[in-house]
């Protein structure tokens, strides 16, 4: 369960920082997964800076999968998401020290019913929602994940703070915050793995991954790969 400061923090900043989350042994063991997939070096393009996609990233390794519903992933689910919650993509982000990565994005003006945040009746609800699993230790002035805190509540000026991502940390951020990746200055590369996720009635992806295609998925873990619908769905969480 989120604590109040948790959900209130993250009603206020549109995003919430869970330090410690994974152990370093746990980011080793999914460091060691992406390096066995001999990627190419990460180039000056924001898309050479990118890798996996959701169906490669959970085929490659168990470890993987069992991101999908960590269980503070799942706590954070039930609430900014709902029970009827479904991965909806997911990609790696790999930068070399100097590289630039993507600019400024969200929040799409006017209300954008594919990556909202409301509050109602005491509720949160995000209609796309980013965990960021740093597998670096990213340090202040390192650059990497910036936002324009509270710009998901209210149209704000471009005032991007870097929030800095340490090793084994979970960044959880609405889509409808005001975000970019601050050029990456840190003395190692990053990485950085992205689940994304949304109710399950929305798809911002057009291809989702298949439950069947994976070996030893949970029945929950099924259930947030189920494809986007309202019809004949069953509650994730
Ligand atoms: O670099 C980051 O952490 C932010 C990346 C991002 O906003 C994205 O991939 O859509």
């Amino acid at each position: 369960m989120l604590s109040s400061r948790d959900r209130k923090a993250f009603a206020r900043d549109g995003y919430l920082r869970f330090d410690g989350v994974l152990t370093p042994a746990e980011v080793q063991q999914l460091r060691a997964v992406i390096e066995a997939q001999g990627l190419p070096t990460p180039g000056e393009d924001v898309m050479d800076q990118r890798f996996g996609g959701a169906s490669s990233l959970l085929a490659w390794d168990p470890a993987m999968v069992a991101l999908l519903d960590h269980p503070v992933v799942v706590d954070v689910l039930r609430e900014f998401i709902g029970p009827f919650a479904r991965l909806d993509h997911a990609y790696g982000i790999m930068m070399r020290p100097g590289t630039s990565g993507l600019g400024v994005h969200g929040p799409a003006q006017p209300f954008d019913a594919s990556q909202y945040y409301v509050e109602r009746d005491g509720a949160i609800r995000s209609g796309l929602l980013s965990c960021a699993w740093s597998l670096t230790d990213g340090r202040p002035s390192d650059g990497g994940f910036g936002c324009v805190p509270g710009s998901h509540r209210k149209r704000r000026p471009h005032d991007i703070v870097e929030v800095p991502q340490p090793l084994g940390s979970l960044l959880v951020f609405t889509e409808a915050l005001t975000h970019c990746t601050i050029p990456w200055r840190g003395a190692q590369d990053r990485y950085v793995l992205m689940y994304k996720y949304s109710p399950g009635n929305s798809a911002w992806d057009p291809s989702y991954p298949s439950a069947r295609a994976l070996t030893g998925c949970t029945e929950r873990q099924a259930r947030l790969l189920q494809p986007p619908s309202v019809g004949g769905r069953q509650p994730a969480l």
